[in-house]
């Protein structure tokens, strides 16, 4: 942790002693401010790295897992989501102060003394660049701005796991300082003159502050109480038709008013049937209260009536609790047309086939005729425009 002190060896190379590195006067360019914000950043990494991983398994399970996933808390996912993201973007305010505390180091001389150093210099290289850009690629999808030809979420995943590696390699070869730090032989934790001290009070303070702003002025995206604070986040979540922002509109899409008017649900297993959409209004008694989670972090409460998909599935001879099930829109295309969901969702009495919103009947970029509405999903599996449900 305190690598501020060593006593730097001669270069072996002649030449190299007459090189000079820059000499840094601030006194906050020390191991202590660093090592305090790196406890910070490691910890919203974790918890990153965790709710991330949970948003990965309910997207894509394997196979053993994928009959057996959760569908409750009903707020699960908005929860570990909205963590996701918020704590996202308090690393984002704390990733810089980081920076700043230790980029004198990069010029220490001679650049390596050892294999343990150089192992170290490589892990903060390989830390600081991926974490950067997990950020900053992570906030810029939230924006829905791909400036990029990759495709964002195997990618972000993928590098979570080199984000992961680097941290443990990083703490593997500061053990050592690590261990002196804890059993107090560290100069890092030395009584510091008292004007340092202060130097850093100010500084963390400031920092807390930082994050505190920014995750004030974003949280209301999800915590809808703080909703009035939300300035800085892209979406509000209570502005769009019917009180619910859209993701995808249904001119996006390629779904249009017109081509609903021949409109049926086809319910496909062992006794296949077809449901037009007046008798499936007949049917719809079934009313849930459930979160609309977006990946991209916002996600709000709303009322919806429906018909139950289990009741649905039983009909068609399926075997709710047993059987999974696949969702088709009317979607022409898209990586959201075609959903599974496993059987703890199709049994779950909550998990609707909605063919109403807060009271009222769907709007036609809220899914019209007839969306898919779950407990404890990623919003990107709330499929809607569906036409065809298939027992599995
Ligand atoms: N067919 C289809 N369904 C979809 C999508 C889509 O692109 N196509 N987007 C999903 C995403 S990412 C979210 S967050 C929710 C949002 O629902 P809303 O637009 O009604 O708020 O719809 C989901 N359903
Ligand atoms: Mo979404």
């Amino acid at each position: 942790m305190d690598g501020m002190t060593f006593r730097v060896p001669k270069p072996p190379i002649r030449f190299l002693s007459t090189v000079r590195p820059p000499s840094f006067g601030g006194r906050l360019h020390d191991a202590r401010t660093a090592t305090a914000v790196g406890r910070w950043l490691g910890a919203a990494f974790g918890v990153c790295l965790l709710t991330g991983l949970v948003s990965h398994y309910l997207q894509h399970p394997p196979g053993w897992l994928a009959d057996r996933l959760p569908a409750r808390p009903v707020w699960g996912y908005r929860l570990t989501q909205g963590l996701h993201v918020a704590v996202g973007i308090a690393a984002l305010a704390l990733l810089p102060v980081k920076l700043w505390a230790v980029y004198p180091r990069l010029f220490v001389w001679p650049p390596v003394r050892s294999v343990r150093h150089a192992l170290e210099r490589l892990s903060i290289a390989v830390l600081v660049a991926t974490a950067v850009f997990q950020v900053v690629t992570g906030l810029l999808n939230i924006v829905e701005w791909y400036p990029w030809s990759f495709s964002f979420v195997p990618v972000h995943f993928a590098v979570a796991w080199v984000v992961a590696g680097s941290i443990l390699l990083h703490v593997a070869v500061k053990a050592p300082e690590i261990r002196a730090h804890w059993s107090g032989r560290s100069s890092g934790t030395r009584a510091l003159p008292a004007e340092d001290v202060a130097d850093r009070r100010s500084l963390l303070l400031a920092v807390g502050g930082a994050v505190g702003v920014v995750t004030l002025t974003t949280v209301g995206q999800s915590v809808t109480p703080l909703k009035a604070l939300d300035l800085l986040a892209p979406r509000s979540p209570d502005h769009g038709p019917q009180g619910l922002p859209v993701n995808r509109t249904a001119a996006a899409a390629g779904v249009s008013a017109d081509g609903l008017a021949r409109w049926r649900l086809e319910v496909v297993g062992p006794q296949t049937y077809v449901l037009g959409l007046g008798e499936l209004r007949t049917m719809a008694a079934a009313q849930a209260r459930l979160p609309i989670a977006c990946v991209e972090g916002w996600s709000v409460d709303a009322d919806w009536g429906g018909v139950r998909v289990r009741d649905l599935v039983e009909r068609a001879g399926g075997r709710p609790g047993r059987d999974a099930l696949r969702v088709t829109s009317l979607e022409a295309r898209g990586a959201y047309r075609v959903m599974e969901m496993g059987a703890e969702y199709v049994d779950d009495p909550l998990t609707l086939l909605a063919l109403t919103l807060n009271g009222q009947r769907l709007s036609l970029d809220h899914g019209f005729p007839a969306r898919i509405i779950a407990p404890n999903r990623p919003g990107v599996l709330q499929t809607k425009w569906v036409h065809r449900l298939e027992v599995l």
